[in-house]
């Protein structure tokens, strides 16, 4: 049996393409899996759980046939859908992670999370961040009607989008001193995270014992997945097009 890892999909309606692909990989890969686990940017941008778009509801029916089915879905919130909820949680059957969860496949104990929080040298996306993520202002937020909402979202994100184009690839990635503090806090020897869209697998030693961290890849051009089996992983990509039957 397989667990599957995914993350920076980034689904949007302009882009029907991975779209595609993920509602295909959602009826014949993950519908017979062990788990589905989202890392995080699912959505190219989550405005709220009141989104009742005929996109957001085919996205929502997506998981609640795969939830229907018996497969358990775990969902962490990334940096660009810190806005989906309990109530979208409830409607789907996703259970919602914690910002930093300790998972358990098949025996082996992992640290799952976006990756956006390992980039500590982004010290202007981490300000950024904590001020999103005050609970008094999201609850203020979500109290506001969603085509006003669409509108700060859209405000922000063209005031701050040439910010990203001031910064160094390496600002944007990992910083390994963080990588390894919380490795050391959860005691794993495994992590599993999205955010960067540099798919990898990083080995690496902490006082002799063997680490490894995983990097999932986006969805721009591909999809992208971590397939997860008892005897060990693999970083895969599906190709945008492919329509596989669905009992394959
Ligand atoms: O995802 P990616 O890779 O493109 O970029 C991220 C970081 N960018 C973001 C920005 C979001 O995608 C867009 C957010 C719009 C939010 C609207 C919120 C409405 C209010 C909600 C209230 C509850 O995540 C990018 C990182 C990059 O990852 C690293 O890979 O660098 O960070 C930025 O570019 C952020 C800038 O550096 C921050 C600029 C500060 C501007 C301050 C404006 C304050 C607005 C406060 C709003 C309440
Ligand atoms: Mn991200």
């Amino acid at each position: 049996m397989k667990t599957y890892f995914i993350s920076d999909l980034h689904l949007t309606p302009s882009r029907q393409d991975i779209t595609d692909c993920f509602l295909n990989f959602m009826e014949t890969e993950a519908s017979h899996a062990d788990a589905l686990y989202v890392l995080g940017d699912l959505f190219e941008f989550w405005i709220g759980d009141d989104d009742s778009s005929e996109f957001a509801n085919t996205i929502r029916q997506a998981f609640i046939k795969l939830t229907d089915s018996g497969v358990p879905c775990y969902f962490t919130q990334g940096n660009r859908d810190f806005l989906v909820g309990k109530r979208f949680a409830k409607q789907t059957g996703v259970t919602l992670l914690d910002e930093v969860a300790v998972i358990d496949i098949y025996g082996q104990s992992a640290v799952v999370l976006h990756g956006d929080t390992l980039c500590t040298d982004d010290i202007k996306y981490l300000a950024f961040r904590e001020k999103v993520h005050q609970p008094w202002l999201q609850w203020v937020f979500n109290c506001i009607p969603f085509f006003i909402k669409k509108k700060i979202v859209s405000k922000v994100q063209s005031d701050i989008k040439d910010d990203k184009q001031t910064k160094s690839l390496d600002i944007m990635d990992v910083t390994q001193k963080e990588v390894e503090n919380v490795i050391s806090a959860n005691k794993v020897d495994l992590m599993i995270h999205g955010h960067t869209h540099r798919p990898n697998i990083h080995s690496f030693d902490m006082n002799e014992v063997a680490k490894k961290r995983i990097v999932l890849g986006d969805w721009y051009t591909q999809g992208s997945v971590l397939e997860f089996t008892e005897q060990g992983f693999e970083l895969q990509n599906r190709a945008f097009g492919n329509v596989f039957p669905k009992d394959s």
